[in-house]
């Protein structure tokens, strides 16, 4: 182990999650004179503190750039850069390390496969299917591209639940498919996708798999060689870990037919005026100086996870959900928005007409954090007719008083617009 990497948790896996909260120092807080209930996990989680030593040690005592110094400091900053890497492919099952690459997080993981893979794939006539769930992130850089090679979007429909139409979504697989890009977890709606089941259609139908696992991670244990999946993107900063860093999981086979998605130091072997000769992987994606601590942090964070049982997290994220929904439907005119059978830490909901910015104005003045707004998912607000939902998602450290509070705030909002 390098230098500065965090110590992993030992022993048997934790299951005690509420004991869990004592880790994370940005929740005992004060927000507007009251105790912090902080439910917009999805957008961003909160650090635990083995987290918070990893970087400050890392900035501390190991600042140097990666892969470039033969000093002392550079090699401890490469190793436990390097160290992370590892870590993160033992995490989520990876077969080599060559097929983690880094990235500033998941918008960054897509746009590298949809500028790369799409614009050498794509072409006049080839369709990439996404479905109407998906976050901008999973959109936009496919719109990208198949402007730039004539290529076209196709939208798989969602049902009145909120899930996917799976009968749809086969329909629309077609020998023009060449690539499937599908959320594992809708940030808007919570829905988890039969991830599985659709890429081994989409694999039978000659389609590559893009999956973005942003709001996956964060509730579940990822293993991206059960999924059988191509390309796994996901965020640092949604896994209680900082902003800034993330990773593209992708195949090696595929990753080193692709071209480098930016030009730089560090991707390249050998550079002349005539012609560059690109790195190995995965460095052939990671131009430049890249975010050396982000990487430690992250690494530290999926320490974190591994150290505990993802099924008390799961029990324990279920019951909240379900506690949260039962509290918010005693509210009048509370409309839940995404009703899956299979649901993540995610409750999206309108109240009456009161607009979604004046409940999070509201309830942050009670110390309550939720997100309002479409949430980067336009085509999820469109689909159910509404311009905006009030958002609280949750995470292991959240308690029924946390949703009681919110609760509470819903209330006041309704007094207030009564
Ligand atoms: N969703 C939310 O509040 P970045 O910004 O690259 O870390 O992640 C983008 C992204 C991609 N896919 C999904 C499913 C996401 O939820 C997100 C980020 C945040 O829901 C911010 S919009």
């Amino acid at each position: 182990m390098s230098a500065s990497a965090p110590a992993p948790r030992r022993g048997a896996p934790i299951t005690d999650i509420a004991s869990l909260r004592a880790d994370f120092p940005g929740l005992h807080q004060q927000v507007r004179g009251k105790p912090l209930a902080y439910l917009d996990n999805a957008a961003s989680s909160q650090c635990p503190v083995p987290v918070l030593d990893a970087m400050l040690r890392q900035q501390k005592m190991n600042h140097a750039n990666v892969h470039r110094g033969v000093h002392e400091l550079s090699s401890r900053a490469t190793d436990a850069y390097e160290g992370a890497r590892e870590r993160i492919r033992a995490y989520i099952n990876a077969a080599s390390g060559t097929e983690i690459v880094y990235t500033r997080g998941t918008t960054e993981s897509i746009n590298l496969v949809a500028s790369s893979l799409g614009g050498s794939l794509l072409g006049a006539g080839d369709e990439v299917l996404v479905t109407e769930m998906e976050h901008h992130s999973n959109i936009v850089p496919w719109q990208l591209v198949c402007e730039r090679t004539g290529a076209r979007l196709v939208p798989a429909p969602i049902t009145e639940r909120g899930e996917l139409d799976v009968d749809a979504f086969e329909r629309l697989l077609t020998e023009r498919t060449r690539i499937v890009a599908v959320g594992h977890v809708s940030n808007a709606l919570g829905t988890i996708n039969p991830l599985r089941e659709l890429i081994d259609k989409a694999h039978a139908a000659g389609a590559v798999v893009l999956v973005d696992g942003a709001q996956a991670m964060p509730h579940m244990r990822v293993d991206v060689r059960a999924l059988d999946c191509d390309f796994y993107a996901f965020s640092g900063h949604k896994m209680y870990a900082p902003t800034g860093i993330g990773v593209l999981y992708g195949r090696e086979t595929l990753l080193d037919r692709m071209p480098p998605y930016q030009g730089g130091g560090e991707m390249i072997l050998t550079v002349s005026f005539d012609r560059s000769v690109w790195n190995s992987l995965p460095y052939k994606f990671e131009a430049g100086t890249p975010n050396v601590t982000g990487a430690v942090a992250l690494g530290a964070a999926v320490d974190y996870l591994g150290g505990i049982d993802f099924d008390a997290v799961t029990e324990h994220e279920r019951a909240l959900l379900d506690y949260a929904s039962e509290r918010l439907l005693e509210l009048d005119g509370a409309r839940i928005i995404g009703t899956a059978r299979h649901k993540a830490g995610v409750l999206s909901f309108v109240l009456g007409s009161i607009h979604a910015h004046d409940l999070g104005t509201i309830v942050d003045r009670e110390g309550v954090a939720i997100r309002t707004g479409h949430h980067c998912a336009m085509p999820v607000m469109e689909r159910f007719g509404v311009p905006a939902t009030a958002r609280a998602s949750f995470a292991l450290y959240n308690s029924r008083e946390d949703v009681d509070r919110l609760a509470a705030g819903l209330r006041k909002a309704l007094e207030i617009f009564a």
